[in-house]
């Protein structure tokens, strides 16, 4: 579809006001917020990330790109998070430490929230004491964690490791590009979602599970 072709390059060209307005438009031509978001907001992220990988583009036009992904975003969220869902649950949600990646972990909040969990976003760069602390002050039914380097993928490690010797035990699910659910396993995390949609099925399962 032209528009969302439209919502992919602006993104690319890391132009927020356009890919603001064109997500506008794209909801008042009927587009539904997951097409915006993986066929206009996410494709445009994914051109951006092989040119990032052979250093055709560097860390500042990713991250204009990514602050126009934001934009988009932004617009979409009003239509995913309906006022009137019912709460299921609560997820604390955030990026172990080392890593500043969250454009995806973003993604996924507003999936969770628009499917009616109440999510505690907690940022990036988090040490597991953050997570202990979250853990404690909201009582979370499942903890989210994110990593997109493979450096990091450690901390999620000692991020699990820490929250298994709290006396709450909420479930703990994990994601991120390099993480999988053979690594899930080792590490012993409850659950793996590849994406942001996957995310609110595993977490409508886990919490069905409890
Ligand atoms: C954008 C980006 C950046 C931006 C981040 C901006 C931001 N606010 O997030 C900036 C420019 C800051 C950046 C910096 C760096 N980056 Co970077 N970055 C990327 C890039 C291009 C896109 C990532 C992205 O947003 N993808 C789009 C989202 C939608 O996808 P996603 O994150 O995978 O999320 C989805 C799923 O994984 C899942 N998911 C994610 N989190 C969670 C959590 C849970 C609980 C669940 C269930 C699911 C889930 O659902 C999401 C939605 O569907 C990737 C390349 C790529 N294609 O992945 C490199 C990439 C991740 N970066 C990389 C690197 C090396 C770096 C730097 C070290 C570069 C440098 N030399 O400085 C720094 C590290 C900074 C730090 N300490 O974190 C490498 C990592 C290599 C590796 N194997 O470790 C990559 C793969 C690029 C590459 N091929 O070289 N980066």
């Amino acid at each position: 579809m032209e528009i969302l072709d439209g919502i992919r390059d602006a993104v690319v060209a890391g132009d927020a006001l356009e890919t603001k307005e064109l997500c506008q438009r794209a909801i008042e031509e009927g587009c539904s917020a997951s097409q915006i978001l993986e066929e206009g907001l996410i494709a445009g992220m994914n051109v951006i990330g092989p040119r990032f990988k052979n250093n055709e583009v560097f860390v500042p036009e990713v991250l204009i790109a990514a602050r126009a992904m934001h934009s988009g975003m932004d617009v979409i969220k009003t239509l995913i998070v309906s006022s009137d869902v019912k709460e299921k649950g609560t997820i604390v949600i955030g990026t172990v430490k080392g890593d500043l990646h969250d454009i995806g972990k973003n993604l996924v909040v507003i999936m969770l929230e628009g499917s009616g969990y109440k999510v505690i976003d907690l940022g990036v760069d988090l040490a597991a004491e953050k997570f202990v602390e979250a853990v404690e002050q909201y009582q979370p039914q499942i903890v989210g964690l994110s990593a997109l380097l493979t450096t990091t993928m450690g901390q999620m490690k000692n991020t699990v490791d820490t929250l298994r010797t709290l006396k709450l035990k909420p479930k703990i699910m994990v994601g991120g590009a390099p993480v999988s659910q053979e690594f899930c396993d080792q590490i012993g995390a409850d659950a793996y979602a590849a994406d942001a949609a996957s995310a609110v099925e595993i977490a409508n399962a886990l919490i069905a599970s409890d």
